[in-house]
């Protein structure tokens, strides 16, 4: 047991981010600290008067940790920037729902930009018209958010005697549209197809490993293919090259073992996208565009770096080599220097994480998607980079940009972070 209060102890990626967004003055700020209980922004007549973020972590019961962002308004329509559109749009990439604010009977091109940016993203949106007890959204009004098909609640920031009204139907709202973000499973491949599209799947040669561990991705993969109505090949790498020939039209997706990542690239025209299984599993347990991005700190190792090698579980003699043996070794011969590189299992990592210029972590089989996150999350506060076993090969391979084509922000992130 610790003294600390409730809300500090989750950490931050596994709390819902709620964003507060809107235009100029419509009460976002008092919004935030109505549901807060306390002044966590300043308000005020004045419009702008939020410039950056505020954030606000805390226990919103029942649904748990949350974080609040408060966000800086946006100019009236008839004065807007396109910039203006953009920042807001860049801010839902925090968001795991969006509270757009209004006030009665106001609705804009920035409003309408925002539901859609946030339908594109597929970010639940919540709308609040706040300031009614200056006046009424009219029946009008309120038919059009219906037809827009928006959830909405209404209500006062800043009048005492309504507030607690105000916050449990924005709770109930709220917790109407989360079931859309944590029933969803994440997808392993199936997303990555068109219904109707095929994969080649290059499956390495000694299946026959023991407990059949190499085959629990295939048959993973091969389901998830099938629920979205889409087809697989299978073949051993040895057979990828005529396999593909024989091939009327090229496949959607190439996915491969990350160990032969480097032949099967060299046996695949430029113009079908291919990753690894394991760099799948990164993006469905972890986060691929952070561990994209720690990929390149490889890159910027120098003589007498430490390096961790990370394990989710204490003994997993498969992975041990690769983890233990293999990658050390390419490590050690990509970058040419001399490095420490130590490895830890289990679920903690050593206290002195920040002595490390990057971690390597395993795919996290044992792990849960939670567990994961709260390590990338571990590293990102004390500003460790993070790669796992997967993204590594395929960066050690010198194949990482190719593997990592049917995932745009991973690529970028990486490629932008090689820069720095
Ligand atoms: N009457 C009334 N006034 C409100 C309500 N909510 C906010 N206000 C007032 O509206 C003004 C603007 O409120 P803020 O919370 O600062 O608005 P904001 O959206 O954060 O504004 P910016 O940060 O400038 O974009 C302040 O004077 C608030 O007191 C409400 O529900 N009713
Ligand atoms: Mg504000």
């Amino acid at each position: 047991m610790t003294n600390q209060p409730p809300e500090s102890k989750a950490p931050k990626s596994m709390r819902l981010h709620i964003g507060i967004m809107g235009r100029m003055n419509v009460g976002k700020s008092s919004f935030m600290n109505m549901l807060a209980g306390q002044d966590v922004a300043i308000t005020s007549p004045q419009a702008g008067t939020t410039t950056d973020v505020v954030e606000k972590t805390m226990e919103l019961l029942p649904i748990g940790p949350v974080v609040l962002l408060d966000t800086a308004g946006v100019d009236d329509a008839s004065t807007l920037a396109e910039a203006r559109i953009e920042k807001a749009k860049k801010a839902l990439n925090r968001m795991d729902i969006v509270v757009l604010v209004i006030t009665p009977n106001e609705w804009t091109d920035f409003e309408d930009a925002l539901v859609n940016a946030a339908h594109t993203k597929k970010i639940p949106l919540l709308v609040i018209i706040n300031k009614t007890d200056l006046g009424q959204a009219n029946p009008n009004f309120l038919a059009l958010l219906e037809m827009k098909k928006l959830v909405y609640v209404q209500g006062s920031s800043t009048d005492p005697a309504r507030t607690e009204t105000f916050k449990s139907e924005f709770k109930e709202r709220l917790r109407g549209l989360l079931p859309k973000l944590f029933t969803a499973p994440p997808s392993l491949i199936g997303d990555l197809l068109p219904p109707g599209g095929m994969a080649l799947l290059v499956v390495p040669i000694d299946l026959g490993a023991p407990q059949g561990r190499l085959i629990v991705p295939q048959v993973q993969a091969l389901r998830d293919l099938l629920d979205n109505d889409a087809s697989a090949l299978v073949v051993k790498d040895r057979e990828y090259a005529a396999a593909l020939q024989r091939l009327k039209q090229p496949p959607d997706l190439v996915v491969c073992d990350s160990q032969v990542v480097a032949r099967v690239v060299a046996d695949t025209p430029e113009s079908i996208p291919l990753t690894t299984f394991s760099i799948l599993f990164a993006r469905m347990k972890g986060d691929l565009v952070a561990q994209a991005q720690g990929a390149a700190a490889i890159e910027k190792l120098q003589d007498g770096d430490k390096v961790l090698m990370a394990e989710g579980c204490s003994h997993h003699p498969l992975e041990d080599d690769i983890g233990r043996i293999k990658i050390p070794r390419w490590l050690r011969q990509y970058t040419g220097h001399n490095l420490t590189i130590d490895s830890c299992a289990g679920h903690d990592f050593p206290d002195n994480l920040q002595e490390y210029k990057l971690v390597i972590h395993c795919g996290g089989c044992v792990m849960t998607k939670q567990e994961m996150t709260s390590r990338l999350q571990i590293a990102k506060e004390k500003a460790v980079p993070i790669t796992n076993y997967g993204v590594a090969i395929s960066a050690l391979q010198g194949v990482l940009r190719r593997a990592l084509s049917p995932f745009p922000a991973a690529l970028a992130a990486y490629e932008e972070a090689q820069k720095n």
